[in-house]
């Protein structure tokens, strides 16, 4: 993904002509688009090769399975045109590894989550972050997802990713600020709903380019 305006929009919205339009109204925005289990399980694998027309496509479904069933799911996604897929990587080498070789082989990336946005992440996953962002590394990932809500999360997990690209979520609907994300370190930072359900996504979209220039 071209490092342009640093922005990826998430298009967790409820159809396929919903997110065309959003995607269209932002085009030349978002370097890249974000869809997950909102928009997969509602208009079905093909809104991958749909929206990226408009923006490289990231397949967020969070895979944390058995290395086997992650290779066949990395596959499907990559096979059904997405540029980057996002897995957990609590799920342990081998299974993050699988990911792995299967972007490798459709020249994709592959994104593992180090530590997730919401209140909920303090109980399980911060505490074991900072070696979740070290497997990220180890078994060669193009990056980790690292929270916007907690900025110093951000700089800390930067530190022992190294090169690793940061992409991070929690601007905006759930407090987290722009600014101090990308001062921290994310190289991009992921905005859905206030975006998407801003009466001009177009000027929400503009308005966020402003304050990262
Ligand atoms: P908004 O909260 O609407 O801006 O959307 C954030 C997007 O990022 C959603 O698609 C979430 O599923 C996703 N996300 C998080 O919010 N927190 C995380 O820790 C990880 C993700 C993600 O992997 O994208």
């Amino acid at each position: 993904m071209k490092k342009n305006s640093r922005l990826i929009l998430a298009l967790d919205v409820g159809s396929g002509d919903e997110a065309y339009s959003i995607a269209s109204e932002t085009e030349g925005i978002f370097d890249a688009i974000k869809v997950g289990y909102p928009l997969i399980l509602s208009a079905g694998l093909s809104v991958i090769k749909d929206l990226s027309s408009i923006a490289p496509v990231i397949a967020d479904l969070k895979i944390a399975d058995i290395p086997n069933t992650n290779r066949l799911i990395c596959d499907r996604l990559f096979s059904a045109g997405a540029q980057g897929v996002i897995a957990h990587a609590f799920t342990g080498r081998d299974s993050l590894e699988a990911c792995v070789d299967v972007a490798r082989r459709y020249n994709g990336e592959l994104y593992a989550v180090a530590e997730m946005s919401h209140p909920g992440a303090l109980e399980f996953m911060s505490p074991i972050a900072e070696r979740l962002a070290i497997l990220a590394l180890d078994v060669g990932a193009s990056g980790i997802v690292a929270p916007a809500t907690r900025p110093e999360r951000i700089r800390t997990l930067k530190r022992i990713a190294g090169d690793l690209t940061i992409i991070s979520p929690g601007v905006g609907a759930q407090g987290g600020s722009l600014r101090d994300a990308i001062e921290a370190g994310a190289d991009y930072a992921i905005v859905g709903r206030s975006v998407y359900e801003s009466s001009s996504p177009r000027k929400a979209a503009e308005a966020l380019l402003d304050l990262i220039r």
